[in-house]
């Protein structure tokens, strides 16, 4: 099946991204990778489901049967309802965007069942005009559609763990999902209402039970921020925010607040519990940092993943998504050998700031074991840590915020494993 002028160029088989333009530019020498001999005779057979007019056509769609195994892997906190979290299963997608049925989830109180013509939301504290809006009269503002990700900053808590947990790539890093959010501008409505000037915060407070709250600086709304109303083209779905959610790009996912109700401008932040109790970084010197804003460069390989078997020597394309909070990603890089040598995955775009961002790499697999690691460089030139690195600049007690890097072994037998370099 290989061919010799394989262009090699890091250890254990990694194969120069060119050998992508050669695909897809259609060249002579195509490496096949897993075509199989024409079945010519089977084609000429007639099956079952051209013999018969097919299903009525549907009002709303649904992914066929056949991909029903493909599932958000749901973590509630036992004796709460809906508290909790329900992971993107990373290693099933591909490309950027994710789905809305499997965008994660995480609520602190339950998904609060909305009628939209009920919901308001308040702009009031330091302002000259307090406003409320609802979603009709949001919906008449000019929008804006962007494609975010959102990351929880609790994702990948499990590499903390002193032993590395045996999951798969979404049950260890799916709290990240990726979506066009379309939506109003913060800033828009804020210059309606009129900050005042000593106006430096908003608290941003959510409809559910748990009326999630959290302070944000006002520069950000001024920037970047969205009241997001529409994801991937629909309106948001219930366990997403709808009717409303706050946006912030690149900000851990805890300050997008979900069911926006209120945003109240004021002088300095609020304390609310949210952010007091939880989303503080330790230090290893005991004391502990608050307000840990955007997401640090992270990439995760989620082809191989852990859980998945390989077929077999030969070549195979390894696949992962890339994020930075601070902008666009520049690089991805990828070993097969625990780190020694690396060599820079194709990004086939589109390479979008705080966005995520498809890499590939191709590999000949030579049946022995190998371990595969990706590492992200971004716009400013910010480098994924390694887990070790990452661990001993933030000491033992931190569990939030990890964007070190991670390893999957792959064993002779073909088992992938999460493992510690
Ligand atoms: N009102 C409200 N907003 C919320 C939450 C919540 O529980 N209530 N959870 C937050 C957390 S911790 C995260 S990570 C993101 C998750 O967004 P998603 O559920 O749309 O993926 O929403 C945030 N906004
Ligand atoms: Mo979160």
């Amino acid at each position: 099946m290989d061919t010799p002028d394989l262009e090699i160029v890091a250890a254990g088989g990694l194969i120069h991204r060119r050998w992508f333009l050669a695909q897809t530019a259609g060249a002579a020498g195509l490496v096949l990778l897993r075509a199989q001999p024409a079945l010519l005779a089977a084609q000429q057979d007639v099956p079952p489901w051209m013999k018969a007019p097919g299903q009525p056509l549907r009002p709303y769609g649904e992914r066929s049967p056949h991909e029903a195994p493909v599932q958000r892997i749901v973590n509630s906190v036992p004796g709460t309802t809906g508290s909790g979290s329900a992971r993107t299963p990373l290693e099933s997608l591909e490309g950027m965007i994710t789905p809305n049925s499997l965008h994660f989830e995480r609520s602190h109180s339950g998904i609060p069942e909305i009628p939209p013509d009920q919901h308001r939301l308040l702009i009031h504290g330091l302002v000259d005009r307090p406003l409320t809006f609802d979603l009709a009269a949001l919906s008449r503002y000019p929008l804006a559609s962007r494609i975010h990700f959102i990351e929880c900053s609790g994702n990948s808590r499990g590499l903390y763990a002193a032993q590395p947990a045996q999951s798969s790539a979404g049950a260890l890093h799916g709290l990240v999902s990726c979506s066009e959010w379309t939506g109003v501008p913060v800033g828009t409505l804020l210059q309606e209402a009129g900050v005042r000037p000593n106006g430096r915060w908003l608290l941003a407070e959510g409809a559910d039970a748990a009326a999630m709250s959290r302070s944000v600086p006002i520069d950000k709304a001024f920037d970047d921020a969205l009241i997001a109303i529409y994801q991937n083209g629909e309106r948001l779905r219930p366990e997403n925010g709808y009717p409303m959610r706050l946006l912030l790009p690149g900000w851990e996912g805890n300050t997008n607040v979900k069911w926006l109700r209120r945003l109240k401008v004021t002088e300095a932040p609020v304390m609310t519990k949210d952010e007091t109790s939880k989303y503080t970084d330790s230090l290893p010197d005991g004391r502990a940092l608050q307000f840990t804003f955007p997401m640090g460069v992270k990439s995760v390989i989620t082809s191989p993943s852990g859980g998945l078997k390989m077929q077999g020597p030969g070549l195979y394309q390894i696949s992962g998504v890339a994020w930075s909070g601070a902008g666009r990603v520049r690089r991805v890089d990828v070993s097969a050998d625990g780190g020694k040598t690396w060599a820079p995955a194709d990004i086939p775009g589109p390479v979008l700031p705080k966005a995520l961002t498809r890499f590939r790499m191709a590999w000949r697999w030579d049946g022995g074991p190998a371990v595969l690691i990706s590492r992200a460089v971004d716009e400013t030139s910010a480098v994924q840590p390694s887990r070790k690195a990452f661990l001993d600049a933030h000491g033992a007690a931190h569990s939030y915020h990890f964007h070190g890097m991670q390893s999957w072994g792959v064993s002779a037998d073909g088992e992938v494993r999460n493992v510690y370099v």
